[in-house]
């Protein structure tokens, strides 16, 4: 069975995401970000740079990067259709738009939720989130224009890693309507994305422990 390293509304989304549309046994680890839990020693043996999603292995290994578990997922359970195999004709643009998520969308995020690393003054943090924003909103533009040209998801009519990607940084917008309302065809995807059975596990919050 699969551990995943875990917390609601992170990079933890994609690998469970994929868990749940390959019906791959797993087991949820919550990780309490807000309690700094990731920072203390037992976390760290697992992911040493203290960041969800991380993932045990049934051999005991652990894998961290979101991307890396995704494709490991893939590969290992031969999930052709989320992730196209080498030399099929689409996975050269699937490479492209996965990667321009995790590289750039995804890193440009980092500047807006974490804005007091990227500068020695924390009175700079407002304008590094401005920033951000405004950087996102260029890094989103070409996602928009190929989903516009070869929608509407990243592969056409084919469902992939890709697609999960996209919602899951989609998700992290604030406020996502003016996202989706600058970029229609990434609001025609990610809506489709989100009406999926096992996106839907996904995108619902956790419920509130009961109280003792
Ligand atoms: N490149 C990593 C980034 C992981 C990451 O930044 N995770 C965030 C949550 S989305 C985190 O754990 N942040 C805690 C922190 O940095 O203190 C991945 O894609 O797995």
């Amino acid at each position: 069975m699969y551990e995943l390293y875990w917390a609601y509304d992170t990079a933890s989304f994609g690998p469970q995401a994929v868990l749940e549309e390959a019906g791959l046994p797993h087991k949820l680890i919550p990780v309490d970000l807000a309690a700094g839990e990731n920072y203390g020693a037992a976390y760290r043996a697992i992911s040493p740079l203290a960041k969800v999603p991380a993932m045990r292995l049934p051999n005991g290994a652990v894998l961290y990067e979101a991307t890396a578990i995704m494709f490991y997922l893939c590969e290992e359970h031969g999930l052709d259709d989320l992730m196209p195999p080498p030399r099929d004709p689409q996975r050269a643009l699937f490479l492209r738009s996965l990667f321009y998520l995790s590289n750039n969308v995804q890193d440009t995020y980092k500047r807006f939720y974490y804005p007091q690393r990227f500068s020695t003054d924390p009175f700079d943090a407002p304008k590094i989130k401005a920033k951000a924003v405004e950087a996102l909103m260029d890094c989103w533009q070409p996602v928009d224009a190929h989903l516009n040209s070869h929608g509407p998801y990243h592969l056409g009519d084919n469902f992939s890693l890709a697609d999960i990607y996209m919602t899951m940084l989609v998700t992290w917008f604030q406020p996502v309507e003016d996202l989706l309302a600058a970029y229609p065809a990434i609001r025609s995807c990610h809506e489709k994305v989100c009406a999926r059975p096992a996106i839907r596990v996904c995108l619902t919050p956790p419920r509130a422990s009961a109280p003792v």
